[in-house]
């Protein structure tokens, strides 16, 4: 496998995006690869592009200099798709990789069937961050780049703390350390504090929670009618699902919410044995086995029983 400045090599036009929907990991890994970029190759022309990305990581260096708009015609030379599993993930961003000339993609989805030229796909990574921190060299990662990767492993690891977390995240992050960031304030401010709306919505979503299939199944749903009663957009709702999760004996954590479109966009989170992954995979979805996500098309009832019906087969 090619490292990064390998894959970077004679490469003038080079573009950059993670998923639709940016989280933190998606954020971290792709702004860590765009400074990398703009550090040691002054000479490249290098675009991010990713959707408006929650307020919190405004902070990461060059973050300002995101592309949200895909007006651009340009043919790439290089094109990297970091934290997703499918070209279909990269949304609008998608014909920019489609038409580019060469393709690099680094990821942690078991969903992953490489589909770009080069590939770093391992599902047992912690993060993206993890993958992209590996690919560097590591002489060249600033302080900056050093903030970048460690949120990302924050997020994605669930501060340090899911299954996926190995040793080798923990010495990553160790190291990442050691460039100077101030960890725990990036701990705080990305990932615990949450605005007074976001924590009014998450008390709604806990008091609406059901538990069904023997209490092994907590589900609860944020419709569209109750977001705006709260002023709160998708984005907002991280962290429910996870609340959700530490339910006590429940195997399988499922919290839903409704687009604009009226479809609904679901997240799985699993406690024990239970593939999270191949349940959204069953529905056009993808992830990780612990934690994956799909859309449902259908109304509330229509989602959560068509769901249920699925898990309990799989229970
Ligand atoms: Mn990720």
């Amino acid at each position: 496998m090619k490292k990064l400045d390998a894959v970077l090599e004679n490469k003038h036009l080079i573009g950059i995006a993670g998923h639709v929907r940016p989280d933190g990991d998606c954020v971290g890994s792709t702004l860590a690869v765009y400074n990398y970029i703009r550090t040691y190759y002054p000479d490249a022309d290098v675009r991010l592009y990713l959707e408006p990305i929650p307020n919190i990581f405004k902070f990461l260096r060059y973050s300002e200099e995101i592309k949200s708009e895909y007006t651009d015609e340009d043919i790439f030379d290089l094109f990297i798709a970091l934290d997703c599993g499918d070209t279909g993930r990269l949304g609008n961003a998608a014909k920019y990789f489609e038409s580019a000339k060469h393709t690099y993609c680094v990821d942690h989805h078991v969903s992953n069937q490489a589909f770009a030229e080069e590939n770093y796909i391992f599902p047992e990574a912690s993060s993206t961050c993890e993958l992209v921190y590996e690919l560097m060299d590591a002489q060249k990662v600033t302080k900056e780049i050093a903030e970048c990767l460690y949120t990302g492993m924050v997020h994605d690891t669930g501060v340090f703390q899911y299954s996926c977390t190995s040793a080798k995240t923990m010495n990553i992050a160790g190291i990442l350390m050691e460039k100077g960031i101030d960890f725990s304030k990036i701990v705080d401010e990305t990932f615990y504090t949450k605005t007074y709306n976001q924590n009014r919505v998450m008390g709604q979503a806990l008091l609406d929670s059901r538990l069904y299939l023997n209490d092994q199944c907590i589900v609860s749903v944020i419709t569209q009618k109750q977001m705006k009663q709260f002023d709160v957009l998708p984005k907002h709702l991280d962290g429910i699902v996870n609340q959700l999760r530490v339910t006590k004996d429940v195997k399988l954590a499922v919290f839903i919410y409704e687009n604009e479109d009226g479809s609904f966009k679901v997240s799985l989170r699993v406690n024990g044995n239970f593939d999270a992954a191949s349940l959204a995979m069953h529905f056009g979805g993808g992830g990780h086995v612990k934690a994956a996500g799909c859309t449902m098309y259908g109304t509330q009832e229509q989602v959560v029983s068509t769901l249920l019906e699925e898990v309990e087969k799989r229970l």
